[in-house]
């Protein structure tokens, strides 16, 4: 199985690549933010008690989104692959999918960072709240947060793949499709 981690701060282009990546490798695309938002959507007790949190630019608690993962595995038993897109976003959640994944004989393949900076991140993402309506994306304040939040608990996953040397790093400023093309170059290998 191909079982990728797209991984960077919000905004770096883990959703945008995703849908390219699923097409090219006929992968399942597993979004915790886009699970969280259909959980919203669907007005749930799990979505009503994330909405405050992402609301305020902070990650929902590490045992709602590990079991929503358990669950996307088990009901997708034959796939050929999987995009982790924005998950693992804690060094807890990290070692939660490797447990999973070993359960299962699997293993992360590669860990693939997107590399943008701040300022890039903020413009694209004012841009988008603009587009979306999204509440995360409307505010500068949320938005620093949610940086704040990727640099103290997030960034560190770098470095659980690091040490397994699984992790690869990509400019993510560019257009999509080279740095889609950069991607595809590090999945060909593994
Ligand atoms: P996510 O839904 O994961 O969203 P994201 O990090 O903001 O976006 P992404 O990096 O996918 O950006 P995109 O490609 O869309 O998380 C939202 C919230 O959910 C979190 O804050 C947290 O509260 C919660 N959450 C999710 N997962 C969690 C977890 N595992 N644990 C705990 N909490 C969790 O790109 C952004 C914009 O840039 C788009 O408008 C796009 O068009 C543009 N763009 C993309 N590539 C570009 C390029 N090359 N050049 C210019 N613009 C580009």
């Amino acid at each position: 199985m191909l079982n990728i981690v797209l991984f960077g701060p919000p905004g770096a282009g883990k959703g945008t690549q995703s849908q390219k990546l699923i097409d090219q490798y006929q992968l399942i695309h597993l979004s915790t933010g886009d699970l969280l938002r259909g959980e919203i959507a669907q007005g749930t007790a799990l979505g009503l008690e994330a909405k405050k949190l992402m609301d305020h630019g902070i990650l929902v608690p590490d045992e709602v989104v590990i079991g929503m993962i358990s669950n996307k595995l088990d009901a997708n038993k034959g796939a050929k692959g999987f995009i982790f897109d924005g998950f693992p976003r804690t060094v807890a959640q990290a070692e939660a999918l490797d447990q999973l994944l070993n359960s299962k004989n699997e293993a992360i393949s590669s860990m693939v960072a997107l590399e943008v900076n701040d300022d890039e991140l903020e413009h694209r993402l004012l841009l988008r709240g603009k587009e979306s309506g999204r509440p995360d994306d409307a505010n500068p304040e949320v938005i620093r947060k949610r940086i704040h939040e990727y640099n103290n608990k997030t960034a560190p996953v770098a470095h659980f793949y690091q040490n397994q040397n699984k992790f690869k790093s990509i400019n993510g400023i560019g257009s999509v499709d080279d740095i889609f093309q950069a991607i595809c170059k590090v999945i060909d290998l593994c």
